[in-house]
């Protein structure tokens, strides 16, 4: 895990097998700016050394008979950039339909969660989600989770500058495997905030599961705020992940570049093309990348041959009802959940308690 955090203008960049790695004390702000950018080019210096760590866990996944690699490898900076650009698609609805609920229903949810929180942005990406909540919730502090350090780190220099009354602790970790806050993240008053559909990337079971564990994490007055894709026709979500120009097929592909620099394979993205629709029997929308031809793929002590045609399978992408969801919130233990759609009934969020 990589943490940074704007205590006394310092940079911590911390890392749990080889503990802080480097600690910058600065006053000014273009230094402060600076010492993060040294710490990018220090996670990119040991691409293995933050969240793609688990060498076991890929070769599980590319010797399986039916192939796969977890979707947490699509987050290198180019792939967080272009899922960024995904959501400016007209086909990519989630992301804007997510917007409007909060346009619309703002009031209602900034009266359902009150204010002074520790806001705890899961998969922070950009940052931009969370910011604009930050004139209605008026958080205490802002707590960002995201896989991808570098990317996080360059949007936590700029939101600081922006908003210099704001605590703001920055931790590039993996939380597919569950969510582990250090000390640093204060107890009381926890808002979870979990947007974009994200918890769709985990099986129903494993989805309970993490709710459970983030429920734990809740403390005492914790609370969740979490956006969920409903339901829809299928022709929208086919579309939604196979769009026009091909902004989702770069995002898939570059999964196989992401590989090559965790495992040292040899996979050629341009023997491979994407595949990305809704599996309607088992409520989720999958991504795949198929082989052209039948290729050879290399890494340091292993191999494999995918024949022309062989697919490896990149991504999960659950749908939900908002009696689905909420059934699964109450099974992880929350209360008092409240849901907001939007006109459509194509997106919910839900606010729940500990
Ligand atoms: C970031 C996981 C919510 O599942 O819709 C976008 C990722 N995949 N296009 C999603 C994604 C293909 C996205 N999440």
């Amino acid at each position: 895990m990589l943490q940074f955090d704007d205590k006394d203008n310092g940079i911590a960049v911390a890392h749990p097998d080889r503990g802080v790695i480097a600690l910058v004390r600065e006053t000014s702000r273009r230094a402060q700016a600076r010492r993060a950018t040294d710490a990018v080019q220090l996670r990119n210096r040991q691409p293995g050394a933050g969240s793609w760590n688990n060498r076991e866990e890929l070769l599980e996944g590319l010797n399986a008979p039916r192939a796969w690699i977890s979707c947490k490898y699509f987050y290198d900076s180019l792939g967080s950039q272009l899922f960024d650009a995904i959501t400016h698609l007209p086909e990519y609805y989630p992301t804007r339909t997510e917007a409007a609920i909060f346009a619309r229903q703002g009031g209602n949810i900034a009266r359902a969660i009150g204010t002074g929180r520790t806001l705890i942005d899961l998969g922070a990406g950009n940052c931009e989600k969370a910011a604009s909540l930050f004139e209605t919730l008026d958080p205490a502090r802002y707590v960002a989770v995201d896989i991808s350090a570098a990317y996080l780190e360059s949007a936590l220099v700029r939101l600081r500058q922006r908003y210099p009354g704001i605590g703001m602790i920055g931790l590039g970790m993996d939380m597919s495997a569950g969510l582990v806050l250090p000390d640093t993240v204060p107890e009381a008053g926890r808002l979870f905030f979990y947007p974009g559909s994200s918890i769709g990337n985990f099986t129903p079971a494993d989805a309970a599961g993490f709710l459970s564990d983030l429920r734990l994490q809740c403390r005492e007055q914790g609370g969740l705020l979490i956006g969920v894709d409903l339901i829809k026709d299928k022709a929208i979500l086919d579309a939604a992940y196979d769009d026009a120009l091909g902004v989702t097929a770069a995002f898939n592909l570059n999964v196989l570049n992401n590989v090559n620099a965790a495992l040292g394979s040899d996979f050629d993205v341009r023997d491979w093309r994407h595949c990305g629709s809704f599996n309607q029997g088992l409520s989720r929308a999958e991504m795949h990348v198929e082989t052209r031809m039948q290729v050879d793929v290399r890494w340091p002590g292993g191999a494999r041959r995918f024949e022309a045609g062989e697919r490896i399978h990149t991504e999960n992408s659950y749908k939900y009802s908002v009696e689905e969801f909420d059934a699964l919130l109450r099974c992880a233990g929350f209360r008092n959940i409240t849901s907001w759609t939007d006109l459509r009934n194509w997106f919910a969020l839900f606010y729940a308690t500990a």
